[in-house]
């Protein structure tokens, strides 16, 4: 337009964040302020993990490692000769070594698991141990439809999803979940699922709170990942674990909880915690 000056508006360039950025952004401006319990398993999360089944309080792993010693041979004989094993939320492969051991006729193990480093450590582990098996890791989330290796694509499938990790889905999560599973193994395949039984609340609650702080450490690690990754500065030692058995709704809630009222910064977000708001982390539904 000659003869008028004009203005330029200029915006700096507004940050794009990752998936983890905008669920995180999302969780924390809800009412009441949430987190998907995925984003536990960074480095440090996924080796709290392995530690929280270790606590005398943690039955969950040693009963089911003990149903699938007792139970291997049943369980082999569900598994088609020449098979491929796919594991939903390998860890430590530690269960699946179970069903590797009593089930000589698996061809493939395809462990899929959202935390890299660990599942590149046991795919290692894992090939030494048995070089005949073909280890072929999957780093994916596998809450959501994700693609098999082609090198699968010819063998009768086995679905693997033991720990209860179905309890940590919303009902309605748990379908949709099933639907991916069962359209991506495909018709003919077996699927392995542990599931845990209602208990008493006692025993529930001291399970999500252990005498030795390890599930709080857990817990309060999702504010140093969200620290480290999104840049923000949420002093973890403001917050307090809290895990109880909500009856009602069949679950073990747990929640992070403010102890003061204080304001955080969340990729470039000013979020504001009353005295005792909680974010909720986690649902172990039985
Ligand atoms: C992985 N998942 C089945 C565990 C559970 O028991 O819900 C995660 C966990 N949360 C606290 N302790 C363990």
């Amino acid at each position: 337009m000659p003869g008028r000056i004009q203005a330029v508006l200029t915006h700096p360039a507004a940050p794009t964040y990752s998936q983890f950025g905008r669920d995180v952004i999302a969780g924390l401006t809800a009412r009441p302020k949430t987190l998907p319990p995925k984003y536990f398993y960074d480095e440090a999360g996924a080796q709290l993990f392995e530690a929280i089944t270790a606590t005398p309080e943690y039955y969950p792993t040693r009963c089911e490692m003990e149903i699938l010693r007792d139970r291997a041979s049943e369980i082999a004989q569900f598994t088609p000769q020449g098979s491929a094993l796919v594991e939903f939320g390998s860890g430590s492969s530690r269960k699946a070594r179970l069903v590797l051991a009593a089930t000589p006729g698996i061809a493939a193990y395809v462990p899929v698991d959202i935390s890299s480093k660990m599942l590149a450590d046991e795919a290692q582990t894992l090939r030494r141990d048995w070089p005949h098996l073909r280890v072929i890791p999957v780093e994916a989330d596998f809450s959501e439809p994700f693609t098999l290796p082609p090198d699968v694509a010819a063998l009768p499938r086995v679905g693997f999803f033991p720990g209860s990790t179905i309890g940590n889905f919303e009902p309605h999560e748990a379908c949709a979940f099933m639907r991916h599973a069962g359209r991506m193994l495909g018709r003919e395949a077996v699927l392995i699922i542990g599931v845990d039984l209602i208990k008493d609340a006692d025993i529930l609650n001291a399970v999500y709170d252990d005498a030795a702080g390890i599930t709080a450490k857990f817990n309060l690690n999702l504010l140093t990942r969200i620290n480290r990754e999104l840049g923000a500065n949420f002093d973890p030692a403001a917050f307090s674990h809290h895990a109880f058995y909500n009856a009602e709704r069949h679950r073990i809630e747990m929640h992070l909880a403010s102890k003061k009222r204080q304001k955080v910064k969340v990729a470039g977000r000013v979020i504001d915690f009353r005295l005792g708001e909680t974010i909720h982390t986690e649902n172990s539904y039985n």
